[in-house]
């Protein structure tokens, strides 16, 4: 298989090398790759990494990356196995370790916990008086990252690719929204796919191409001390290192050998953001490890707090120096991912930045699979470029989170705790009612939304005994509040208004959108005007890109309810292929609607009697089917209403446009009063939509999934004649048997919430991971999904580990509320 196209890749860092030769191991032949420092030292964050990989990650995703980054650079003869420890002087850091042991057992790492003295028997130089504990992973160690791209760059060369060093690309060059080749002065490199792997000064390249990277160099530091009497005589070469790589994050530090003295890595400094434009200007000639652009002069004054923690921790430093250091700079973004895909604006070119040496193989893999098969294997969209909304690539936004980042980058955080900068962003119509309902706001996407209304807890005391929620632990009771259980109830027994304007609101228009749609999904859209259908978005191997909902709101027009802007992404770039004639279909507009409209899902089983109150209109069981959309008036405010409810309610989705909204939720709100409406939150929403067994994007399934495993094989039309992205590869993967399968658990243990990311055991062994979970309020029991082997059965016994202890969890049969429909339909 030879591929021809002209492949430029701006770049020769640990990610740019990875990708050329990834390229040439997928058939590429045509690859040039152009670096603006010396090829033996380009002067970027590669150029002084120190090297720990450390593999376990929340994110199963970057656990892979790095996996195989660990695995590659063994091939290669670049990564030292020493293991790595990460050790803990606290309590809350010790509960810590075993979360993260949690993660590699669910992503399948061995790792394990050490006490005080197996950490000491493994690392004798550390102060076994205030180490508490420590997690070991033997296959974590030290990548030579200047080797691993020196073996690159032979191995890509010798198969044909051409690199251009001390060369600065000053232009992107792009025609018809297809990249045409990258300027270099007055000299124009033809290429077909450019892909900027150019670290921090990715920035600048991609703005070239008119894409803005929400990306912050910031400066970090490391220092080397002098001879270090314990490690003398232990690593024969002047670099080497036989000792575990060490964390110490209670302090924000880290720790390797290089030969006698160690190398020791601090986050515990103020954030250091940089001006790219303030980088010394250093000639190409005068290239040094200690003199080159990406590394900046140490400021001792900011180590030194650190360097009495190094001793507290390790007392033989008492007796050494701080030998030299430097402020190495490399790439903070604002939730800490990597920033990987293709311009939605301009085919073909693509960025793979802010990338670490730890997940670059495997990044730059998904990169080349990306490129040459328009799909990666592992699921790419907590790294996906296009995940931001626009308000978060303000830059004032981009530097106030990425620095918060730097700061929490060893931090404990809980899945829900909220970033403290820019607060209040994007806020919905009826923001100024929930504050007066006590609303507690958690963001997502520059929006605050709702998790409870503490105007609800005076109905605490009415919830009957069964309701009643138990006591979480410390840990799952950060960012929750019993309250929900009453938002639950009354949902479930009255009814409730949910504001649900964050949801991604798309409209798709024209005379080619039905043609677009039918295209991309795996659903009939092709039905009256009216309905609204729920479908998959699928990749052309069948993996879950996401899952919508799309009403017709006219012949031509649609409204599609969305996951993010992933999704808006690829519909504009589809909606583009139609526009340029490039695919068939017509002309298809995609607008985001977000912002300018809102919603209110007004769901229970009383959801009636209130619109029916406001309204002339015909919202009757007859008159407004299930799954269907109408215009009505409520209360005088013009809406669209669809009839579906992702908490399985009788009631509907309430949309109107943005200057209306305050006015709906009053209605809403006055008509309600006699059958006790209230407003509910995010928190019973999340319940609520477990129990009814609607999965959520991103946390159950992803690209890496088909819709059979997840068992969403309902959503897969089979009488849908036209052709759809997917739909050859289902037909395979449809006869082939389920290897793994998407579980509801149930806990045997009311108090044992668990949140997601767990392992699961069975047989005794990790066999899976929890995707999410909450409480069940109907059942009185926690409630969790996760993926399992397809032979463990309905009704058998697992395990959930939680911070350590084994949860013990029952397979059942789901959904477990309401299998009938009786309440979505009566
Ligand atoms: N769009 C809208 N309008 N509302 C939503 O809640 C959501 N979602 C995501 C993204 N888009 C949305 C989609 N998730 C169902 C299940 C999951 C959903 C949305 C809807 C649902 O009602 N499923 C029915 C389908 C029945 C049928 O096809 O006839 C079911 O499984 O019974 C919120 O995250």
């Amino acid at each position: 298989m030879s591929n021809t196209q002209r492949v430029v890749i701006i770049g020769a860092g640990i990610v740019g090398t990875n990708l050329a030769d990834e390229l040439i191991q997928r058939g590429f032949s045509n690859i040039t790759v152009i670096e603006q420092g010396p090829l033996e030292l380009p002067g970027g964050s590669t150029s002084h990494a120190p090297g720990l990989v450390y593999q376990t990650n929340s994110s199963k995703s970057m656990t892979k990356f790095a996996s195989y980054t660990v695995e590659k650079l063994t091939s290669l003869d670049a990564f030292n196995p020493v293991g790595g420890l990460e050790i803990a002087v606290s309590e809350a850091r010790l509960a810590d370790l075993h979360r993260k042991l949690g993660w590699a057992s669910a992503w399948g790492i061995e790792a394990s916990i050490l006490t005080p003295e197996q950490c000491k028997e493994m690392y004798p130089l550390l102060n076994e008086d205030i180490v508490l504990g420590g997690l070991y992973i033997p296959s974590d160690g030290l990548a030579l990252a200047g080797k691993a791209v020196d073996a690159l760059i032979a191995r890509t060369k010798a198969a044909g690719v051409v690199y251009r060093d001390r060369t600065e690309v000053t232009g992107i060059e792009h025609s018809n929204h297809r990249v045409t080749g990258v300027r270099i002065g007055e000299e124009l490199v033809e290429a077909d796919v450019v892909i900027s792997c150019a670290g921090f000064w990715g920035v600048k390249v991609a703005a070239m191409a008119g894409m803005k990277l929400p990306l912050v160099p910031m400066a970090h530091q490391y220092a080397k001390t002098s001879a270090v009497k314990g490690l003398e005589g232990r690593n024969p070469e002047p670099n080497g290192a036989g000792l575990p790589i060490l964390r110490y994050q209670d302090e924000d530090l880290y720790f390797r050998e290089h030969g006698d003295v160690y190398g020791i890595g601090s986050y515990a400094h103020r954030p250091m953001a940089i001006d790219l434009d303030e980088l010394p200007k250093i000639a190409l000639d005068e290239y040094t490890k200690e003199n080159m652009p990406s590394s900046l002069e140490f400021t001792l004054e900011d180590f030194l707090p650190a360097w009495e923690a190094c001793k507290r921790l390790l007392p033989e430093l008492k007796d050494v120096e701080i030998a030299s250091g430097f402020n190495g700079i490399f790439s903070f973004t604002p939730d800490g991912g990597s920033l990987v895909g293709e311009s939605s604006d301009v085919e073909g070119f693509f960025v793979a930045e802010a990338v670490w040496v730890t997940h670059s193989a495997g990044i730059a893999r998904a990169v080349a699979e990306l490129i040459a098969t328009g799909r990666s294997e592992i699921d790419l969209s907590d790294s996906d470029i296009h995940r931001f909304e626009e308000v978060e690539l303000a830059p004032s936004y981009v530097e106030a989170t990425s620095k918060q980042n730097f700061v929490e980058v060893y931090d404990i955080r809980h899945p829900l705790e909220p970033r403290l900068a820019h607060r209040e962003l994007r806020v919905s119509p009826f923001h100024a009612r929930q504050r007066e309902l006590g609303a507690h706001f958690l963001p997502t996407g520059g929006w605050e939304r709702p998790f409870w209304y503490e105007s609800n807890a005076k109905y605490l005391s009415d919830l009957p005994w069964d309701w009643q929620p138990p006591l979480r632990d410390s840990w799952s009771a950060q960012h929750h509040s019993s309250i929900a259980a009453v938002e639950a109830y009354k949902t479930r027994t009255g009814v409730a208004m949910y504001d649900m304007t964050p949801l991604k609101r798309l409209e798709v228009s024209g005379p080619g959108a039905l043609a677009m749609l039918q295209r991309l999904s795996t659903g009939n859209i092709a039905k009256s005007v009216g309905s609204v259908t729920y479908t998959l978005l699928l990749d052309e191997k069948g993996g879950i890109r996401s899952d919508v909902t799309v009403a017709r709101l006219g012949e031509d027009t649609f409204q599609v309810g969305a996951n993010g802007n992933i999704d808006t992404a690829y519909f504009e770039v589809e909606a583009r292929k139609q526009n340029t004639g490039e695919l068939p279909g017509g002309y298809v507009h995609v607008g985001d609607i977000t912002g300018g409209t809102c919603c209110i899902g007004l769901w229970g089983p009383l959801a009636r009697e209130v619109v029916n109150a406001i309204s002339t209109d015909d919202f009757s069981n007859e008159g407004l089917k299930y799954f269907r959309s109408t215009n009505a008036h409520l209360g005088g405010v013009p809406v669209n209403a669809w009839r579906l409810s992702y908490v399985g309610e009788l009631g509907w989705e309430i949309y109107t446009s943005a200057e209306n909204g305050q006015k709906l939720w009053d209605v809403l709100w006055e008509a309600g009063q006699k059958h006790g409406i209230i407003a509910a939150g995010r928190a019973a929403f999340n319940s609520l939509r477990l129990e009814k067994g609607y999965r959520s994007w991103g946390s159950d399934m992803s690209t890496e999934h088909n819709p059979y495993e997840v068992g969403l094989g309902f959503a897969v039309s089979t009488k849908k004649e036209a052709d759809f992205v997917g739909k050859a590869a289902l037909e395979a993967i449809r006869e082939q048997p389920l290897t793994r399968t998407l579980r509801c658990l149930l806990i045997d243990s009311a108090k044992d919430v668990v949140l997601g990311k767990e392992p699961v055991y069975y047989d005794g062994a990790a066999a899976g991971y929890v995707t999410s979970a909450g409480f069940a309020y109907t059942e009185g029991r926690p409630i969790a999904y996760a993926w399992l082997p397809a032979h463990v059965e309905l009704g058998e016994k697992v395990e959930i580990e939680y911070f350590g202890r084994r949860i013990a969890a029952t397979v059942t049969q789901e959904p477990v509320y309401d299998p009938d429909m009786k309440r979505l339909r009566g």
